[in-house]
């Protein structure tokens, strides 16, 4: 694609579209940025941009859009907002962020979706191919968009991008050497019209792959196993409790990686740290992507041996007396809440709630009954959990804020308990994003 004096209009004026306006600029296109929010909003954001990129405030305007030679959205940016749907029918030229970096990668890329697990797994990833001696570039959803790292992405053995369902939405092109689709269950479902579409938009990383290229399955996801037989890639599958043909999957509490029908045993589970048992589909999944990279068992395993999990993500947070207090802010979505339950064996005390995303609660039932104690509700999506699960009315408490949230759990709980942080709901009715909820909750349970 020629860039050269194209008038490209990048919409949304976040990291993505910061980040796609300065590459343009710098390789000669007329940029416009524009945003629904003002200038008094955008202030930091606006001095991040290179100088002489124009910018339309408080507003999309038409005239920029279908103007355009080329259109480049943020990932938060919705594909079906009136003037792009209007824009698509004239015929303009429209591409996400990640579509846009993709056209200067000069590296075969790792691209890992899915509904949960999705950062772990990149950064497993990534630091497993840099145990392993490989050059690597780092980005996507995970972050950092993919065209704030162009500049520094020649030479590199691999490009590790973590890569969302609003991400592949405006792909083209966009084709990973080794694709990961780590689950699906749903989510988003306030921006996706059903989950029809969602899976759709997750099956769009294999769309252009080919039959050099691999994609890497969750044999144990029966919507990922389903798409076994899809695609052209070589497929690899990886699994917590079944032997598979080609892939990484655990066996007598051993886990072992087949490839081209040979086999290799990495570690036994008992040798690992909870943790790491915690991700360890996540981890097999990783191990499976190195594997192909060529990288040997012995980095491998230092990697896994060392991986403690990361923040926000099922993170134990302090033992006060006797209640242990985990925090999952992370989980944004049903699913992600129902494998943090699962995982626990002690009674829990469950606290979630925040901004529904047109989510099904009542699949928490199951799982909330075998296993939790109390569940205390709190933010905007209370009264929708609760109505959901209507039949379990005598263990909730609903309560205004995440402070009452935590000091009702402890005063609830008894030594030998768990109060888990789970929230099932995006963070955006009382907090900046899942990390700030995560901190005030550590912030709270310190304090306690
Ligand atoms: N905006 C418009 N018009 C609209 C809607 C939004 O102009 O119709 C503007 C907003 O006013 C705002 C800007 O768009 O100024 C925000 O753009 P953005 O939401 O794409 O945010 P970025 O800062 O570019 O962050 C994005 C990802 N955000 C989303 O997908 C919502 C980040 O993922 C990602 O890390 C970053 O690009 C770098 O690649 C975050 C996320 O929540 C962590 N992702 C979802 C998830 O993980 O569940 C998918």
């Amino acid at each position: 694609m020629d860039f050269l004096n194209k008038e490209i209009t990048v919409i949304g004026l976040g990291k993505s579209g910061i980040a796609a306006a300065n590459l343009l600029s710098e390789i000669g296109s007329i940029v416009t940025v524009t945003d629904i929010r003002g200038e008094e909003d955008l202030e930091e954001n606006i001095k991040r941009l290179n100088k002489g990129i124009a910018l339309r405030l408080s507003g999309h305007s038409e005239e920029d859009i279908l103007g355009a030679d080329l259109v480049v959205v943020s990932p938060g940016v919705d594909m079906r907002i009136p003037v792009l749907e209007k824009a698509r029918g004239a015929g303009v030229h429209i591409i996400s962020e990640v579509e846009l970096a993709y056209l200067f990668a000069e590296s075969p890329i790792i691209a890992v979706t899915g509904t949960n697990g999705k950062t772990t797994t990149t950064s497993i990833i990534a630091d497993i191919l840099l145990e392993g001696g490989k050059e690597i570039a780092l980005g996507g959803n995970i972050g950092f968009p993919l065209s704030e790292r162009v500049s520094e992405w020649r030479g590199k053995d691999f490009i590790v991008a973590e890569i969302s369902s609003f991400q592949l939405e405006g792909i083209e092109r966009f084709k990973p050497y080794i694709g990961v689709i780590l689950n699906i269950t749903p989510d988003h479902l306030d921006r996706h019209i059903d989950f029809d579409e969602y899976i759709n938009l997750k099956k769009r990383i294999y769309m252009n792959q080919t039959e050099e290229d691999y994609l890497v399955l969750n044999y144990d996801d029966p919507i990922t196993y389903g798409l076994s037989s899809e695609g052209k890639a070589k497929k690899l599958l990886f699994s917590t409790v079944e032997d598979v043909e080609e892939g990484v999957f655990i066996k007598g509490g051993e886990m072992i990686i087949r490839l081209n029908g040979t086999e290799q045993k990495i570690s036994f589970i008992s040798d690992l740290w909870v943790d790491t048992i915690r991700n360890i589909d996540n981890i097999i999944a990783a191990t499976a992507v190195c594997a192909v990279c060529g990288i040997d068992i012995d980095a491998i395993l230092r990697v896994i041996s060392r991986f403690k999990g990361l923040e926000h993500r099922i993170e134990f947070v302090r033992e006060v007396e006797g209640i242990k207090f985990i925090n999952d802010s992370k989980a944004t979505n049903v699913g992600a809440a129902i494998r943090a339950i699962q995982i626990f064996d002690d009674p829990i005390l469950l606290i979630a709630g925040g901004r529904d995303k047109e989510s099904n609660y009542s699949l928490l039932k199951d799982v909330i009954e075998k296993k939790v104690k109390r569940l205390i509700l709190f933010g905007e999506a209370k009264d929708k959990i609760k109505s959901a699960l209507n039949d379990l009315k005598e263990l909730i408490v609903e309560v205004d804020s995440l402070k009452d949230a935590i000091y009702t759990a402890f005063s609830m709980g008894l030594p030998g308990d768990v109060v888990l942080f789970s929230p099932a709901c995006a963070s955006f009715d009382m907090f900046r994003d899942y990390k700030d909820r995560g901190n005030s909750f550590k912030e709270i349970v310190r304090c306690l």
